[in-house]
């Protein structure tokens, strides 16, 4: 049977040198990354890890939401307080969607990443993240990232079933959340270590591509003003997808300016 769910049992399952070695658990907060952004005010330090069971106002971008019942899966904030140049930020996106895809791997799930912010699995969203920074006098200040991954979740809402399952849907198991947490951890802690080393993804960047789902896949760029169609090749060292268009032009398309859908499906 699966242990409980609590501060105490989070911490026994993460063992990292600074990754979510404070943890802070609610029952309910509204989201976590509003929590944890309460938690730097009160000067906690890199790496604290907020983790809720419930959420009354989980964010996703754009203003859009995040939902998850009771009991069933992982919402979490890490802080992070990076000394490197705010542009580089955007790219802890995609180290921690690498940190997630590995952590489910290592369960024996067949996983891969949905450039730029989504986990998937059956080519449907198993996890979202979703990154904030926080600037004071041109620096950062702070970086939240927050992971909603669904585990045990038993039901997909009917609006959502084209896009999103869980673990147990997929595999048929229920699993242990402080372990989803513990192995998240340590594979953040790894990569983003390599990460602060040159501020860009070539140290990981062959593992990435090699779980990119969007990978040699049709896409639709989703450019409000002029949405285009091409084949994703990969990201680059920056972060950004490299899409070939149909005259043969390879283009560069950065996250947060526009969206990408498949051409055929959600990925
Ligand atoms: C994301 O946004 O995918 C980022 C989600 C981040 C959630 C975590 S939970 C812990 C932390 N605290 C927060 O408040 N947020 C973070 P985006 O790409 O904008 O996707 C949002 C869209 O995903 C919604 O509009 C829905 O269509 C869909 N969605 C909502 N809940 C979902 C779920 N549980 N599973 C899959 N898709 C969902």
């Amino acid at each position: 049977m699966i242990n409980g769910y609590n501060q105490e049992t989070i911490s026994k399952a993460i063992n990292t040198k600074w990754a979510g070695k404070t943890v802070h658990f609610a029952k309910e907060t509204d989201s976590t990354n509003e929590w944890i952004k309460r938690l730097a005010r009160e000067q906690a330090s890199e790496g604290t890890l907020a983790v809720a069971e419930f959420q009354s106002a989980g964010k996703g971008r754009l203003g859009r939401k995040w939902e998850a019942p009771e009991g069933s899966s992982v919402m979490m904030s890490i802080l992070l307080r990076p000394v490197f140049e705010p542009q580089y930020a955007a790219m802890l996106t995609l180290v921690m969607g690498l940190s997630v895809a590995q952590a489910v791997q290592e369960l024996d799930i067949s996983v891969s990443i949905k450039w730029p912010n989504d986990v998937v699995v059956s080519r449907k969203k198993i996890c979202g993240i979703l990154t904030e920074m926080g600037l004071e006098n041109g620096k950062i200040r702070e970086v939240v990232i927050g992971d909603g991954i669904n585990v045990n979740l038993e039901n997909i809402p009917e609006e959502l079933q084209d896009k999103a399952t869980s673990l147990y849907l997929e595999t048929g198991r229920k699993y242990d959340r402080n372990r989803i947490i513990g192995l998240v951890m340590e594979k953040f802690e790894n990569n983003y270590e390599k990460f602060v080393q040159t501020c860009d993804l070539s140290l990981m960047i062959d593992e990435y591509n090699a779980m990119l789902a969007n990978r040699n896949q049709p896409v639709r760029i989703l450019d409000k003003k002029n949405p285009w169609e091409g084949m994703a090749l990969g990201i680059n060292e920056q972060g950004e997808l490299l899409v070939r268009d149909d005259t043969g032009e390879i283009r560069t398309v950065r996250a947060g300016e526009v969206s990408v859908r498949g051409l055929y499906s959600y990925v």
